[in-house]
């Protein structure tokens, strides 16, 4: 029978699909050939299902968005780990993300990770991204209940996934947030990721086989530190501006229309970071990025 389901992992050319409550292990009708056409993670698919347990993919519904690496399609929130604490680390990775993920519509959730080691830098951040525009929380392992209450509420009907340096807590978050896996658990796919074979495999844990009953998919993907927004995302130096929320009311209100917003007189967003409106660690990844966008293409540079 005919029926619509999630993509929960490929392996191997098969792909597990939910579809009300039950898996199927399907393959994928041989009109998807091209490989922008194939089906990913995190697709929404109809399915051609047998009662063996078996189906056939049959159709790819639109898609929100798809990220190539990891791959996976319809991510919808993007929890970035930082640490505040044991390692520190910088928030200017946050930054690159957030812009990648505003590209394609995720929304970024910075979490600030270990808390408890360094209250007045926890809140300091939190106030920083929250006053750009960015739904900030604070996290510590000693307080999971906090973390649930903080976090799964803004996973709910939705796909959401973890990044965040090395140590910066992620495992500890997802022991936090679903106690049911084991940090292990969490770990399996980033260990087959550092095998020999390069596919890399990328899950969705259905919220709803933990017990939570409003459903959404939290995926279990290490591989977001990899990525380059310059290659992966093809982000112009020119809409960069455009992916700082907090800059977006003032484009245009700048003296030149084509000011970079670096160095320019009369720039209404370096005036907001003199202002103290524009926190100035923002702007310096911002510059960051843009001469990393201007520097990354030789064919680009001097357009
Ligand atoms: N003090 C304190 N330590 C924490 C907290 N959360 C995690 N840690 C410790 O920080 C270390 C790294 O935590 P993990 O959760 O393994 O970090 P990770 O992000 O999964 O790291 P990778 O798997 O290497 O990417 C561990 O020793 C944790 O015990 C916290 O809230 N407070
Ligand atoms: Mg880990
Ligand atoms: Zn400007």
């Amino acid at each position: 029978m005919e029926r619509l389901g999630r993509i929960l992992s490929l392996s191997g050319g098969h792909y597990t699909v939910l579809s009300e409550g039950e898996r199927f292990l399907c393959t994928a009708r041989g009109s998807f050939r091209r490989r922008e056409d194939a089906p990913l993670t995190g697709d929404l698919v109809t399915i051609l299902s047998e009662p063996d347990g078996t189906g056939v993919i049959t159709g790819i519904q639109t898609r929100k968005n798809a990220l190539i690496r990891p791959p996976l399609a319809n991510l919808d929130v993007l929890f970035v780990v930082v640490s505040v604490k044991a390692p520190r680390d910088d928030p200017a990775n946050l930054d690159k993300l957030s812009v990648i993920a505003e590209k394609n519509s995720v929304e970024t959730v910075p979490v600030f990770a270990k808390c408890e080691l360094d209250e007045t830098r926890a809140e300091e951040l939190c106030a920083r991204y929250r006053r750009a525009g960015f739904d900030a929380v604070k996290v510590s392992r000693e307080e999971p209940e906090e973390a649930r209450r903080l976090l799964l509420p803004k996973l709910s009907g939705k796909i959401g996934a973890l990044t965040g340096a090395s140590g910066a807590g992620k495992s500890t978050l997802i022991h936090s947030l679903f106690p049911a896996l084991s940090p292990e658990t969490g770990s399996v796919s980033e260990k087959s990721q550092r095998g020999r074979h390069t596919t890399r495999v990328t899950t969705l844990y259905p919220l709803a086989d933990l017990g939570i009953a409003e459903g959404g998919f939290l995926a279990d993907t290490p591989g977001f530190s990899m990525l380059d927004p310059h290659r992966f995302f093809s982000i112009e130096k020119e809409d960069l501006a455009g992916c700082f929320r907090e800059f977006q009311d003032l484009l245009g209100s700048c003296r030149y229309t084509k000011c970079t917003h670096r160095t320019e007189e009369g720039c209404a967003i370096l005036r907001a970071v003199t202002e103290g409106k524009i926190a100035p660690e923002r702007h310096a990844s911002y510059r960051a990025l843009y001469d990393e966008i201007a520097g990354a293409d030789p064919y680009r540079k001097g357009k």
